[in-house]
């Protein structure tokens, strides 16, 4: 069959990332024998011409939608992508009556939500590599057994139906023909790579275990580093982000690829999301010399209470020493921090900015407010705390903000703080995150996260 995927996301913000997830899904279906077309909006200047010439040139017999983002999680800079993608969409059904499937991250954290705004029947939610292909393989014989498939969902007369959920195996790997891989590194600074899948924790607000699931599953490191090599030898793709929910946890995993990447040899530079909890000296080390530049730790907090209340497992004790490992080797390291989670109150606030001041990593990145999303504890948590009602529709943007602060002081306070102070970035401030600062410091080709440049 013939196949176009079509890859919706066209945020530049904070960088235009590779679409990772649709070249996983494009390589499990060339695999099946399809024939197979990945058409990217991120860099296309009118949505509508491209899909035109896209169509025109290939008739496919099944299109497939890629839905990175629902919404820029940035409190009073919100954008909603879906208004457009509806419009992608719209296009596409007024063009071709060939089916439609949805799928990719966003969609997985709202599919019924999607599909019915975007008036689809069919969406993968989770891993698309195994379902999408069934998919096909039942399309290609009459589309008599949906049911079947796995993470398949559907909306037909109204009723919303969605099947079981299934992981795919990682030993898949993603096909980087289908990506424009010069343009992302130029302008992203950066191409993307994946050693595991999953993660087991529990954060009260975190979607990622309902789009990856809670168990972990681990690339074998060897695998990992070859299709690096590939990365560098067939693209000349010189850093990487490692995409990974968290890079260093199991700690002997993320070892052993950075083991394998020195024993290769290999010239590469990268960065990554860390865990505070676990992080040793040795760990540092060794990341630094297999050409880590930069960690961005998912600290989130700087007292026990509020700690507690975003559901992490670790300690200020944790993060002051993961930030202390990476200091003692000058490996750049930033801490996202969110600012008015579950029992937040004034004195938390101080207390965090004063820890963070203390531990001086390279970057602060300051959230404000907690998007908060279905099937999360936090949803449950927001109900409770009188923050939001019980029937609040969660699709369009709304934010959890402690009941105990006033977020509109907490803002100024913050701004004056981070003008005394460099290190802070905050994006719902617009603060060390300007985006044509950040496309010049492409433009002198500089490469990796940039908030070590700032
Ligand atoms: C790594 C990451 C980043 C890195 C990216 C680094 C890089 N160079 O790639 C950084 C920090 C830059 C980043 C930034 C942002 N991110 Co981010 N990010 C992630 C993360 C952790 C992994 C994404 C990834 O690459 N996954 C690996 C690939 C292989 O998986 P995948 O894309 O999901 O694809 C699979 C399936 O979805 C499916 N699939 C995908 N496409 C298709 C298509 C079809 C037809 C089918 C059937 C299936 C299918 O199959 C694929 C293979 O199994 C996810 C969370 C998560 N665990 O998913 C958030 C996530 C994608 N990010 C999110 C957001 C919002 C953002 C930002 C907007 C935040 C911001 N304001 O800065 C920006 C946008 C950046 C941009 N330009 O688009 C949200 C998106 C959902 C939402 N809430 O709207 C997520 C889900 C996190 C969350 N909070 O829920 N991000
Ligand atoms: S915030 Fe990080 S550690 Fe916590 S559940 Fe989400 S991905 Fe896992």
């Amino acid at each position: 069959m013939k196949i176009l995927l079509v890859s919706v996301n066209n945020e530049k913000d904070p960088y235009p990332v590779a679409p990772l997830g649709a070249a996983y899904v494009a390589a499990a279906v060339k695999a099946c024998g399809h024939e197979v077309r990945l058409l990217d909006l991120c860099f296309a200047e009118d949505d509508a011409g491209a899909i035109e010439d896209a169509l025109k040139g290939f008739q496919p017999e099944v299109i497939g939608i890629s839905i990175r983002n629902i919404d820029n999680l940035t409190y009073n800079r919100n954008v909603f992508y879906l208004p457009r993608i509806k419009n992608v969409v719209n296009f596409i059904k007024r063009r071709t009556s060939v089916p439609v499937v949805a799928g990719g991250s966003g969609f997985s954290i709202f599919p019924e939500e999607v599909l019915r705004f975007l008036g689809l029947e069919f969406g993968i939610s989770g891993e698309g590599e195994t379902a999408f292909t069934a998919f096909l393989d039942d399309m290609g014989k009459g589309g008599r057994n949906i049911q079947d498939i796995p993470n398949l969902c559907c909306l037909r007369d109204g009723e919303f139906r969605s099947n079981g959920r299934r992981y795919t195996d990682v030993k898949q790997k993603p096909d980087r023909g289908f990506l424009d891989n010069r343009v992302y590194l130029e302008q992203g600074g950066m191409a993307n790579v994946q050693s595991k899948r999953g993660c087991p924790f529990h954060c009260t607000y975190c979607t990622y275990p309902a789009i990856e699931g809670n168990i972990l599953r681990l690339k074998e490191p060897g695998a990992v580093v070859e299709e690096i090599k590939e990365m560098i030898t067939d693209y000349g793709l010189d850093y990487v982000f490692f995409v990974d929910d968290i890079f260093n946890f199991p700690e002997p995993h993320a070892a052993e690829i950075c083991e394998t990447m020195l024993l290769s040899g290999l010239d590469i530079s990268w960065a990554c999301f860390a865990t505070p909890k676990g992080m040793t000296p040795q760990l540092a080390l060794l990341m630094k010399r297999a050409g880590c530049k930069g960690i961005e730790f998912g600290s989130d907090a700087g007292t026990k209470k509020t700690l507690n209340g975003l559901g992490k497992d670790f300690s200020t004790d944790d993060i002051r020493y993961a930030a202390d490992c990476c200091r003692h080797i000058s490996l750049p390291n930033a801490h996202y921090v969110i600012i008015g989670g579950p029992g937040e109150d004034p004195a938390t606030i101080k207390e965090t900015v004063s820890f963070f001041g203390k531990i001086a990593p390279t970057a602060v990145i300051l959230l404000t407010g907690l998007r908060i999303y279905p099937n999360t504890q936090l949803h449950e948590m927001a109900v409770s705390h009188g923050v939001i009602s019980r029937n609040r529709n969660l699709f369009e943007p709304i934010f959890y903000v402690s009941p105990e602060i006033d977020m509109d002081a907490v803002l100024q306070d913050i701004s004056r703080h981070a003008s005394c102070n460099r290190n802070w970035i905050v994006p719902s401030l617009n603060i060390g995150c300007d985006s044509n600062t950040l496309k010049l410091l492409r433009k002198m080709g500089l490469k990796g996260p940039l908030w070590d440049m700032l």
